[in-house]
């Protein structure tokens, strides 16, 4: 991606100013897709001190799975209207595949019994959704950093971006993307992943708020930037203003 050097200036400065010195970090590492808004810098700065602080302790918390919520709240899109989803959802997903394209050196496409045949990881986690409420569920699916690896990540690649049935996109930096616990979930609590909380795959990236965990995902792509990808801001949650890193 590419950034004006006074921009870079003037974020790292702020974050100095906050008492978190960027001092020997490679700054672009830090710089969320669109920092044109106040709503970037807030992100930049939020990003940029989570991503020195968490450095020693990275993982979310997982939790016995005795704690697992028994009404798990389906929130937002709970059935796709859309024909070929139907379709789909009518034959247990048998012709379905998820492309993963972009800059890799190997372009993907996962059929579901492929995915599942895959190395899975399984873990008890916290979701916690902007509108205020916190679940604990079981997730468990393909590290995606598994999947890009198979894939090829090329030099320029610096995002990855999600495409869903119902319109929603996001987009994870490789922080986020190559995190251990940031996985392609095929099950939930020990069965498929159910309709209503996005099969057949959904991505599920701890230590962020409910909107990242995108449901319903029919499409990954790797890019460079953000730019020419809908309005530029890295995710439709972006667009409606909330925050492109929603790290908690
Ligand atoms: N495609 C898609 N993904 C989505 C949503 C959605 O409406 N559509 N809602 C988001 C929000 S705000 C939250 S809190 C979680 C909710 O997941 P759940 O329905 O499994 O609880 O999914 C997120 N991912
Ligand atoms: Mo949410």
């Amino acid at each position: 991606m590419t950034t004006t050097p006074n921009r870079r200036i003037f974020l790292s400065g702020l974050v100095a100013a906050g008492g978190v010195s960027l001092a020997g970090c490679r700054s672009e590492t830090y710089l969320p897709p669109d920092y044109g808004s106040l709503f970037g810098v807030s992100d930049a700065l939020s990003m940029g001190a989570q991503r020195l602080i968490l450095q020693r302790q990275p993982l979310a918390r997982e939790f016995a799975p005795s704690l697992i919520s028994r009404g798990f709240p389906a929130i937002g899109t709970t059935l796709p209207e859309d024909d070929a989803y139907l379709r789909d959802l009518k034959t247990g997903f048998a012709t379905w595949s998820l492309p993963v394209e972009g800059l890799v050196r190997r372009p993907l496409r996962l059929s579901l019994a492929v995915l599942k045949a895959m190395p899975a990881r399984t873990q008890v986690t916290a979701h916690s959704c902007e509108r205020g409420w916190t679940a604990i569920g079981q997730w468990t699916g393909v590290p995606l950093a598994h999947v890009l690896r198979l894939a090829g990540l090329r030099p320029e690649a610096r995002y990855i971006v999600f495409d869903s049935v119902d319109g929603w996109y996001e987009s994870l930096d490789l922080f986020d993307a190559l995190h251990p616990q940031t996985i392609l979930a095929h099950g939930m609590n020990g069965a498929p992943l159910p309709v209503q909380h996005g099969a057949p795959v959904r991505l599920r990236v701890e230590r962020h708020l409910g909107y990242k965990s995108i449901k319903f995902i029919n499409r990954i792509r790797v890019v460079e930037s953000m730019a020419g990808i809908s309005s530029g801001k890295g995710s439709l949650a972006a667009e409606f203003g909330y925050s492109w890193y929603a790290g908690i």
